[in-house]
């Protein structure tokens, strides 16, 4: 039977740069998750059709599945497939929707942001083509959910969500399915499987699932098919609070990897993978790879592996990501596009065939086999380098910066601060703006400055003020933007980049040799002038 239950509108559900993302009380308010799938289910027109549903198994996701299972069904949704044990990393989901040939899917996580009942939750739409909603998609269901005035259920009994099978809930099918097989046969059909089982029965690694969505995966992946030792493979229960930690695969919280990584005769190889799986984080032996690093280097070894061996068609990166895979496809003589932050983006360019391989600073890669960036899938094509090359990660990165040249890179966060204070800063950068190329800081000369805004190739859509960039003659730049992940006051991302092409200069520590752009940085920001804080809360 279906039941209509009256509530009000809740007028912060616009959707940031990767879905709604709050506080788990937030979402437990009364109304407020059903609220937004409704507004979901008015917007995208799925009526008997099928749709994709899991998360990353942080706290709230089997009673969200549930709430969505029941409105699912009270909007005419034909079948659901949920990943079992509501457990479906992000790259999977845009793997089975597309297998599946879906209408969409809903991912429930809030990625890198911590869980348990004082963390974080996330509720986010993807097509049909397995990517994220557009930002067209996006800010309709945003409407819609301003003008909603209640929401319609199934009751019933739902399906127990650890059992695979079938099952229904008023006239919708529901499949419980593995979440990992369909991803599975996808990463054999790029990877040399036989050519890898062989090459990690000597290599030294350790891939941390951070006790987040990627354990099963990395489990029946690198375990079962491959042969990975099951102790090396850490952190792999996935768990509501992450085990209490920061489901974020960068140096600063993957802390227990790095001293793995930087003991003496350390593992030659260590990688980690965040709450739903789509981050990567890269190591080599007391060497952490930039991801705008990691990005260039398997642009410019792609043919190496068989999913890319006929060549790529192209690279795109977001923005702040560094310029380092822009002179790989140079060299390749392929296109490189610049993107807002955020994967939606990359979505049109993949599906018009003008790129194969997608990257971001914020750990995030990946290429045209799904819609989403893949965690496991950079860990595997890494990998499958590592056997084809016959060297460590250290000696490809050391090659590919004599070769190409070094972008020293590094993100500092400023996190929490006061949403007044981070947007008087920036709305005072806009400000200045038109003042500040042609100036000079020392040896660096600023060549142009602007708020960028991208126009997409392909649908001819605009978004503008998707970050400062300040940019040098030498190329170097600094860019500047505020986080649409955060769920704590404002998150400000402060970017720095500086090209070095001498081999003989390549080895300084990034934050050593970005110095003098910090100094500017702080110069014409002024972030700790405004904000108070004297250092940033996380440096990547
Ligand atoms: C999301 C987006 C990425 C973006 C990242 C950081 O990643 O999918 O495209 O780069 O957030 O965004 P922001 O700088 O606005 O916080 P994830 O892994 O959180 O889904």
């Amino acid at each position: 039977m279906i039941k209509t239950i009256s509530s009000q509108a809740f007028t912060d559900q616009r959707p940031g740069t990767s879905g709604l993302r709050k506080k788990v009380k937030h979402f437990q308010q009364p109304h407020y998750l059903a609220n937004f799938a409704q507004a979901i289910f008015d917007t995208i027109e799925a009526k008997g059709q099928t749709l994709v549903l899991g998360g990353d198994g942080r706290y709230y996701n089997d009673e969200a599945i549930g709430i969505i299972l029941r409105i699912a069904a009270a909007n005419g949704i034909g079948r659901v497939l949920v990943g079992q044990d509501g457990l479906l990393s992000t790259p999977a989901v845009s793997c089975i929707i597309r297998k599946h040939k879906a209408h969409g899917g809903i991912v429930l996580s809030a990625s890198h942001n911590p869980g348990g009942p004082d963390g974080d939750f996330g509720i986010k739409y993807n097509i049909g083509n397995g990517g994220p909603a557009p930002e067209k998609i996006t800010e309709a269901i945003y409407a819609r959910s301003q003008q909603v005035t209640g929401y319609k259920i199934v009751e019933g009994t739902l399906p127990d969500l650890g059992k695979p099978g079938k099952s229904t809930l008023g006239e919708m099918a529901i499949e419980i399915v593995d979440p990992v097989s369909d991803y599975a046969e996808l990463m054999q059909q790029l990877f040399d499987f036989d050519r890898l089982k062989d090459f990690l029965k000597t290599c030294n690694l350790r891939f941390d699932a951070m006790h987040a969505v990627t354990g099963p995966y990395a489990r029946r992946i690198l375990g079962d098919l491959l042969g990975v030792r099951a102790d090396w493979i850490m952190n792999a229960k996935p768990l509501p609070d992450f085990g209490g930690c920061h489901p974020d695969p960068n140096p600063a919280y993957a802390e227990e990897l790095m001293k793995l990584l930087w003991q003496d005769n350390g593992p030659v190889f260590g990688a980690a993978s965040d709450g739903d799986g789509d981050r990567n984080m890269i190591l080599g032996h007391r060497l952490p790879v930039s991801p705008s690093d990691s990005l260039a280097v398997l642009a410019a070894n792609a043919k190496l592996v068989p999913g890319y061996r006929e060549g790529i068609a192209g690279i795109a990166r977001s923005m702040p990501t560094s310029q380092a895979a822009d002179v790989v496809a140079k060299e390749l003589h392929v296109p490189c596009f610049e993107t807002p932050t955020g994967w939606k983006f990359f979505g049109n360019l993949l599906d018009a065939h003008q790129v194969t391989l997608c990257g971001e600073e914020s750990y995030g890669t990946s290429s045209n086999h799904v819609r989403e960036k893949d965690g496991l899938w950079a860990v595997l094509f890494w990998l499958n380098l590592l056997a084809v090359r016959g060297q460590p990660v250290t000696e490809i990165l050391h090659d590919h910066w004599r070769r190409y040249g070094r972008h020293y890179y590094s993100r500092h966060d400023y996190e929490a601060l006061d949403t007044a204070v981070a947007n008087r800063m920036i709305d005072g950068l806009r400000g200045e703006l038109g003042g500040l190329a042609g100036k000079q800081f020392g040896s660096r000369n600023i060549r142009a400055a602007d708020d960028f805004t991208y126009h997409d190739p392909i649908d001819g859509s605009v978004s503008a003020k998707q970050g400062i960039r300040l940019m040098f003659e030498d190329g170097a730049r600094i860019v500047v933007r505020l986080s649409g992940t955060g769920t704590e006051g404002a998150t400000l991302r402060l970017y720095l980049e500086s090209y070095q092409p001498d081999p003989a200069r390549q080895a300084e520590d990034p934050q050593a040799a970005l110095g003098d752009l910090i100094n500017i940085a702080e110069h014409v920001i002024g972030i700790k002038r405004q904000s108070g804080r004297q250092q940033p809360d996380v440096i990547t």
